[in-house]
């Protein structure tokens, strides 16, 4: 593949609600640019974007590709991302390295709600925008109806620059309203009168001069209208909505026209800013091809042949083949050998990049996403990238003893591949937990992992690490004894337990007087009652919260020992803790909700059953932030409830607060769980 500059490069994200058509539409840029020689079906697994075999399987994107598209000699680096929530980081990284977006809408469903998101994203990014109305062929597709829906969520600015000829079946092609031909259908010849208007308004209303001509009732010749409409999308203050159909193979070619036309270049966007490491002064980054070298990642993917892949986005200066370039971030060298363009899962070897452009390069040794790759003599650094937090947590085990090993290292390399994946070990309940951003999420990485690295794992919803604790004081007594043939055993102890404040933890006291306890059995008593915390008395959670003092005992000259002495402490404290009246304790959550009015009742009943204490609940311009106590018990599928709920349109935060005591009829059921499952172990 040739090299481009900067002028003839555009990144532009494909962002939307899942299924409303961008790899279909990626395919279909493809195909009308010759990259491929023939259309790949979603259905049929085979498109250049959704390689991997789990797309194929759901027949929807997990992950971002990169898709170079040449056309009129420009090379459109399109990044397909996955619509769905589970894979938003995918989304993330397409974000960050584009400087457009095209925003797809469904015609027969209109504006969905992963598309009110991407919008938001592309909004906080400063992105220019467009839309594409796509699968104008289907069943109940309405143009007007979908325009409609997209102005409603995203302002007037929003103007149709096309009209279709005909929707679903009779639908035959479309229209541009910059210059409708002559020969135009008549059925549709006054609504293409009205929409120009509009379009016309919307870019005089952008543009002084033509505002002018316009009131003046001038014309306005097609050159000064689409020289005014790229001004008004380069501001951001006027987003073209397009239409089509990706199957149809409709609207392709015009998309792409105005990718080259409307969009902005690398270089016609807002600098980068990068900064010196260990100093807050900014520098902006040009788009300059002899300026320093400043490139970041912004995808790791683990490639089964050529192993590790960065794909990064150049900022300024030239990234070549065969050189060395400084991880900033790291603070290490990097040996770069072959640069590659990505086009899916296939890569193509370039002598060098221009700054704005996309490409990958493999088996980056120290190197992960977001870090800012330059040159030694020229440190810079870019802002990293911030990828939302996990919402859901899954406890992973390997399925056989020949997974044991694999399971760590796989996991490992998974989550380096996605930094929405973050992998811990729970040391209360010894299991190995995968966090992410939803079922489907930790599901598909299992899936990743067989099929990667051969390894078994089952998932399941993670335990609780509950614990015991004491509620009321008590005195306890216990006698070791055992005579058997020659030496005997003998321990004898009085331990006083009190319970301690919430997070008070463990305290050990003596006041054992006359010596009735021996000075050098003392810490024996204390090894045992210790030994035993972890294990607990009642239904093997760790026991917390509680003083233990040992007040009195007794021995004897030939028999006791420390063995003996701890025996017996292990034993009383087990024993005392069953009249302390012993409870269960639950770690609670601290819950932030924040969803549109109206479900904001839907979301409190739910979280009552849920045995939470609200907090409060705050209106914020159209949505309520709903803050609570919850027990984490209640909230392990959390995200899949309110994402159902709510349309996917409730967002949560959560983390642990406290813990507090399980209610008497919760517990027992806790407790007959716990040693069902001993039993069973
Ligand atoms: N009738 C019709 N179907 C379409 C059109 N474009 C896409 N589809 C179908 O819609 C379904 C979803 O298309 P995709 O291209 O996978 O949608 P996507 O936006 O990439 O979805 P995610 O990857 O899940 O975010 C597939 O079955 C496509 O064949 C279109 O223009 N017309
Ligand atoms: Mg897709």
């Amino acid at each position: 593949m040739a090299t481009y500059d900067t002028k003839h490069l555009r990144n532009v994200a494909l962002l939307s609600h899942s299924g409303t058509g961008k790899t279909t539409i990626g395919e279909a840029m493809l195909f009308a640019c010759g990259a491929i020689g023939r259309m790949g079906k979603v259905e049929d697994g085979n498109t250049v974007s959704d390689y991997e075999p789990e797309e194929a399987k759901r027949r929807s994107s997990m992950q971002m590709s990169v898709l170079p598209c040449k056309w009129r000699d420009h090379k459109l680096n399109v990044l397909d991302t996955p619509g769905y929530w589970d894979f938003v980081g995918e989304e993330v990284s397409a974000v960050r390295a584009a400087d457009a977006a095209v925003l797809v809408v469904a015609a027969q469903a209109g504006v969905e709600v992963g598309t009110e998101d991407a919008w938001q994203r592309c909004q906080e990014r400063g992105l220019v925008r467009m839309v594409f109305i796509n699968k104008m062929d289907r069943e109940n597709a309405d143009f007007g109806r979908s325009l409609d829906s997209v102005q409603k969520a995203f302002g007037k600015q929003c103007v149709a620059i096309q009209a279709p000829i005909g929707a679903q079946q009779s639908f035959k092609g479309i229209v541009s309203l910059l210059s409708p031909p002559a020969d135009a259908p008549e059925a549709i010849l006054g609504e293409v009168q009205r929409l120009r208007e509009r379009m016309i308004e919307a870019v005089a209303e952008s543009d002084d001069e033509l505002a002018t001509k316009y009131l003046e009732g001038q014309e306005i010749t097609q050159e000064e209208l689409l020289a005014g409409l790229k001004k008004g999308v380069m501001a951001g203050q006027l987003t073209p909505v397009m239409v089509g159909s990706a199957v149809a193979g409709q609207g392709i070619k015009e998309l792409l026209d105005a990718m080259v036309d409307l969009l902005p270049s690398p270089a016609d966007v807002q600098p980068a800013e990068a900064t010196k490491p260990g100093g807050n002064e900014k520098v902006r980054l040009a788009a300059d091809p002899n300026g320093p070298l400043v490139a970041q990642v912004f995808k790791t993917s683990a490639d089964p042949f050529v192993g590790k892949l960065s794909y990064f986005r150049v900022y300024s200066g030239t990234f070549k083949a065969d050189s060395q370039v400084w991880n900033a971030t790291k603070a290490q060298a990097e040996r770069v050998a072959q640069v590659f363009v990505p086009m899916g899962k296939t890569q193509e070897s370039v002598p060098s990049l221009a700054p704005g452009d996309i490409g990958a390069v493999s088996k980056l040794m120290i190197t992960s996403t977001s870090d800012t790759l330059c040159l030694r003599e020229n440190p810079l650094l870019l802002s990293p990238i911030t990828f939302p937090e996990p919402v859901y947590t899954a406890a992973i085990a390997p399925k056989g003893k020949a997974d044991v090993d694999k399971m760590t290292t796989s996991l490992a390399r998974l989550t380096e591949e996605d930094p929405t994946l973050h992998m811990t070990r729970e040391p209360m309940t010894a299991e190995t937990l995968l966090a992410g951003m939803g079922e489907t999420h930790t599901d598909v990485a299992v899936e990743k992992a067989r099929r990667k690295f051969g390894v078994e794992l089952l998932t399941g919803l993670p335990k609780i690490p509950y614990q015991e604790t004491i509620s009321a004081p008590a005195k306890v007594e216990y006698k070791h004894k055992k005579q058997s043939g020659g030496h005997g055993q003998y321990g004898h102890v009085f331990l006083e337990l009190a319970p301690m404040p919430r997070g008070g933890g463990f305290e050990f006291a003596e006041k054992v007087v006359g010596g009735n306890v021996p000075k050098e059995y003392i810490p024996a008593v204390q090894k045992g009652v210790e030994r035993t915390l972890p294990e607990g008395a009642v239904a093997g959670f760790p026991l917390v919260d509680l003083k233990v003092v040992l007040y009195d005992g007794s021995s004897h000259p030939v028999d006791s020992s420390g063995m003996s002495f701890e025996i017996a402490g292990a034993a009383a404290l087990k024993k005392g803790v069953m009249e302390a009246r012993p409870v269960i304790l639950e770690p609670v959550m601290r819950l932030e909700v924040t969803v549109p009015d109206a479900f904001a009742g839907h979301v409190v009943g739910d979280l009552n059953t849920k045995r939470a204490r609200i907090l409060g609940m705050t209106p914020q311009s159209g949505t309520t932030v709903v803050e609570a106590e919850v027990p984490q018990a209640e909230m392990r599928r959390y995200v899949t409830e309110l994402r159902s709920a709510t349309g996917g349109r409730g967002r949560f935060k959560m983390q642990f607060a406290h813990y507090a005591e399980v209610p008497q009829h919760i517990a027992q059921r806790i407790v007959d769980d716990a040693k069902r499952e001993k039993v069973g172990a």
